[in-house]
This record gives C-alpha cells, structure tokens and sequence, in this order.
C-alpha cells in the first residue's frame, strides 16, 4: 500500500513552512518517539539544510514509547550536524521546558527583545505540536486533539521578552512510497482513518507487537499468543471481547477488533512499545 494523500491544506502548509522557517532561527522538528524515522518529515529536512538552520528533533509522546529504544534513537540523531535532541512527554508537566533551553544554544545570538529566539514548531500531523506550544505558554492556546490535521494555521506567541514560539499545521509529504511508513504513519494516527482501512493498519500493528512486544498483548486482552498468526491476534480480541457481527451467525467482527486494538495502541493502554528501532 503506498499512500498518496495530499490535501489542499497540505500545499497551503508546505508553503507556509518554507516561508517560516526562512524567518525562524530553530526549527523544533517534533516526531512520535515510537517511530522517530516514519514521522521525520523528508520536506522539513529539505528546507531546513536548504535554509541551513538548526533543528531541535523532539521525541514526542516518549511515555508512550520503550524508553531503551527512545535511548538509542536519541544517540543515533545527537550524530547528524546541526541537530540537538530530546525526548520528551508534553503529558507530564514541566518536560516542555526543556525545549527553549535546548533551543537557546542553537542559536546563541538571538538572545534579546530586539532579536528574539524565533522557535518554529513544525512536524507531522498529531504528533503534539501544539500540545508543546500550549505547556510552553502554560494556556491552552491551540486546539489539541488526537486526530490529524486539528491546526489549520500557523500561530505565533511571545514565550519571554526574548523568545517567540510558532505553532503550525501538520506537514506530510505528497507520495509516500513506503507501504511500511504509511501504516506506521496510519497507526498513530498522522494519516487520516478515511484514507487507510482499520482492518490492515490493525493487522500490521498485531505483527510488530507479535514479533516484539507479545507479553502486552497477553497481559491486555488474556490470550497467549504461541503460534498466533497476526490475522489470528484480531479474531482472539473479537472472541475475549465479544465482538460478532449482527444477523452473521456468530461471525466475529474483525473490524470492531482492530479499532479496540487500534485504540489501545494510541491511548498507550497497551504499554509503552517502540514500532521502529535505529538497529535495523
Ligand atoms: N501520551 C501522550 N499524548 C500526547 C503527548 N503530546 C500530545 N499528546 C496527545 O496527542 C494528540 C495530538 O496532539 P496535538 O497537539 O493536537 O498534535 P498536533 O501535532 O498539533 O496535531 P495537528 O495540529 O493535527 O498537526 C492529543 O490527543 C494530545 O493530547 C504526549 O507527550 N504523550
Ligand atoms: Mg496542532
């Protein structure tokens, strides 16, 4: 499945951000910890190295994602010139704050109310951009919600006398080729639930956990998972949940699965999992 999916909006932002960044001196880059790679966004890349400015990479949602691997994803982008990083939970208060620190010695000459620190947030839809904006202004600014494309346009704050923080709209890139980063895209919910169907971004979700994280699925839904088959993960939550279809003589509802399983990945009641590790 590749996944060609651009909405007007989309364009709209792309060029917003080439348009900001040109004006910004940090770009916060801010990804999904559980899959730093798939939610680094090719385009912001491009701009940046272009318009050559610093990037903060924020591992985002690091509650949610196996704190090991989060480690060694953190030391693997500390390697790339130009670029800081931090994981970070913009659920646990006070773990914002360390992003205009971090920021600061990225560009240490812009220090002053007549030359302020101009932090632009940009990223991939749903990653928590402007959750981090609104912990950072401690108000609820912008409208935050787990779905893509809640933000529609860019928004600018004074954090301090000497800062400015920018909110912007998520920001994919036109084609993306990779079937795997479209489902692990669809999996956190960065691309849209219209475009992917539940059922196959359930199933391949039910394989990573399968292969990695097998024990949350049995401690979660009650079933061991020995021999199970991903196909077969989604029918175990149908039988332990009860989900039938209505007037199927008793076919179970492999849909209704995939969104209980779908919803518990997302909300992190399943556990903290990574589903990309920087070793292979
Ligand atoms: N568990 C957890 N959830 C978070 C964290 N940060 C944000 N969220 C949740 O993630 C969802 C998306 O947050 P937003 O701030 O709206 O994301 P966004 O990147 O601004 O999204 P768009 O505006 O749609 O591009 C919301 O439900 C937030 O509550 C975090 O660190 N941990
Ligand atoms: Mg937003």
């Amino acid at each position: 499945m590749s996944i060609q999916w651009y909405p007007g909006h989309m364009t709209v932002a792309r060029r917003e951000t080439a348009k900001t960044m040109a004006a910004s001196d940090v770009v916060v880059e801010v990804l999904d910890a559980r899959m730093p790679e798939a939610s680094s966004n090719p385009i912001i890349t491009e701009l940046r190295l272009t318009c050559q400015r610093p990037c903060l990479k924020v591992l985002n949602k690091a509650d949610l994602a196996d704190p090991t691997v989060t480690q060694s994803w953190l030391e693997q982008f500390s390697q790339e010139p130009g670029v800081a990083t931090v994981a970070i939970s913009c659920t646990h208060s006070g773990q914002a704050a360390k992003v205009p620190k971090l920021c600061q010695p990225l560009a240490p000459h812009r220090n002053s109310p007549t030359k302020p620190l101009r932090m632009f947030i940009t990223g991939i839809p749903n990653v928590g951009k402007s959750t981090l904006m609104n912990m950072l202004l401690k108000r609820r600014l912008a409208k935050v919600g787990d779905q893509p494309a809640v933000t529609k346009v860019q928004q600018r704050h004074a954090l301090n006398q000497s800062m400015t923080i920018i909110d912007s709209p998520g920001l994919l890139w036109p084609k993306i080729e990779d079937p795997n980063v479209g489902l692990l895209l669809a999996t956190i919910y960065a691309i849209s639930a219209k475009v992917v169907v539940d059922e196959e971004i359930a199933e391949f979700l039910a394989t990573i956990l399968l292969a990695r994280y097998p024990a949350l699925l049995t401690t979660r839904y009650g079933f061991a998972t020995k021999e199970l088959e991903a196909a077969d993960v989604l029918d175990a939550i149908a039988l332990k949940r009860g989900c039938l279809r209505k007037g199927k003589g008793g076919e179970l509802d492999r849909e209704k699965a995939s969104r209980i399983l779908l919803n518990d990945y997302r909300q992190g009641t399943l556990g903290r999992t990574s589903l990309e590790t920087p070793f292979v």
